[in-house]
């Protein structure tokens, strides 16, 4: 029987939170995490920054206003804020040929050639979105900052990847303790042009719709330990795919040192694993391919208990919730 979460949970007096079940739902996804704020992070590199500030929240204030649908607005970046990209880009670019998975080389090349990227443009979020479309159907969506887990999460299961688009300061060109468009660009969205790499992020998303705090917090840990800090076997070689490695030099070098601790990616144990998000991680997760990711996640998901089930329709870009049997 099909149903909608709402009536799931008068009739069976089930509770779970509310999600999206249309893509334009995600316009109401969009709770912010202050804690690595620059008006609010002592520690940010903006935080004695009024200019920096200013520019921010107006960026963010685009993204505060965004609806479904749209196009996104573009950004005229000032000559300081290319200067901080080109500075990140040519350090990283040279990186990515010994340490960067070949998916990611690909998908670079191509956004090279087709979407802008190169030392001395910061690529418009609407033609990346545009890009992905063609790919993998991904689109992004502006967003304002640091997303709660449970809102980011939830846009994948619609194939939207939401997008920060200010940039870094420029005193620190190489770290951001938040998510800016060099994160975004650099480290997420080559990947979201591989087929299997676009399925398993919207899976781990579908996992989340509805789903308790604790199960979300253990997405959310595997998401870290996969699509932001994972590493996979190519060649008999290790390279990295995670976002935050990507657009990290330090961690990206140290990642794959012989530094850190390496172990095999297994769902259970990257969920539990608890993670850093001011210095570097303590253990990195190899996976054998994303095929092989894909697989393993599959069989946790079917251990995680909902009230209900879910699937995506993508010709409507929304989820049916079916009762479970
Ligand atoms: N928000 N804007 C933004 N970008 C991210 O990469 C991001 C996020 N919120 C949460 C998050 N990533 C993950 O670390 C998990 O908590 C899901
Ligand atoms: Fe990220």
């Amino acid at each position: 029987i099909k149903r909608n979460a709402e009536d799931v949970k008068t009739t069976k007096e089930v509770k779970f939170h509310w999600f999206p079940k249309k893509i334009a739902d995600l316009d109401k996804c969009h709770h912010l995490v202050t804690k690595f704020d620059p008006d609010l992070d002592q520690d940010h590199p903006g935080y004695t920054d009024p200019a920096y500030r200013q520019r921010r929240k107006m960026i963010g204030d685009i993204a505060f206003r965004y609806r479904h649908g749209q196009t996104i607005p573009r950004m005229e970046y000032t000559e300081m804020e290319i200067a901080t990209w080109r500075e990140v880009y040519s350090t990283l670019r040279e990186l990515y040929i010994t340490h960067a998975c070949s998916e990611y080389l690909d998908a670079l090349n191509l956004l090279e050639r087709h979407c802008g990227y190169g030392p001395d443009n910061i690529p418009q979020l609407e033609d990346v979105s545009c890009f992905l479309k063609e790919r993998t159907g991904f689109l992004l969506r502006p967003v304002a900052g640091l997303l709660s887990a449970r809102d980011f999460l939830a846009s994948l299961a619609f194939r939207v990847f939401q997008c920060t688009q200010y940039i870094r300061h420029a005193s620190s060109p190489m770290h951001s303790p938040e998510p800016d468009c060099v994160h975004e660009l650099l480290g997420h969205v080559p990947m979201l042009a591989d087929r299997t790499f676009a399925q398993f992020s919207q899976n781990l998303g579908l996992a989340s719709l509805g789903a308790s705090d604790e199960d979300i917090e253990k997405l959310s840990s595997l998401y870290w330990f996969t699509v932001e800090y994972g590493l996979c076997k190519q060649n008999g070689e290790v390279r990295a795919y995670g976002a935050g490695l990507l657009s990290s030099y330090g961690e990206l070098v140290h990642s794959l040192s012989d530094e850190p601790e390496t172990r095999q990616f297994e769902p259970e144990a990257a969920a539990r694993q608890p993670y850093q998000d001011q210095t570097y991680q303590p253990v990195y997760f190899i996976s054998e391919s994303f095929t092989d990711a894909k697989e393993k996640f599959r069989g946790y998901v079917a251990g995680i208990k909902r009230p209900f089930s879910v699937r995506f329709d993508p010709f409507t870009s929304s989820v049916e919730v079916l009762d479970n049997p």
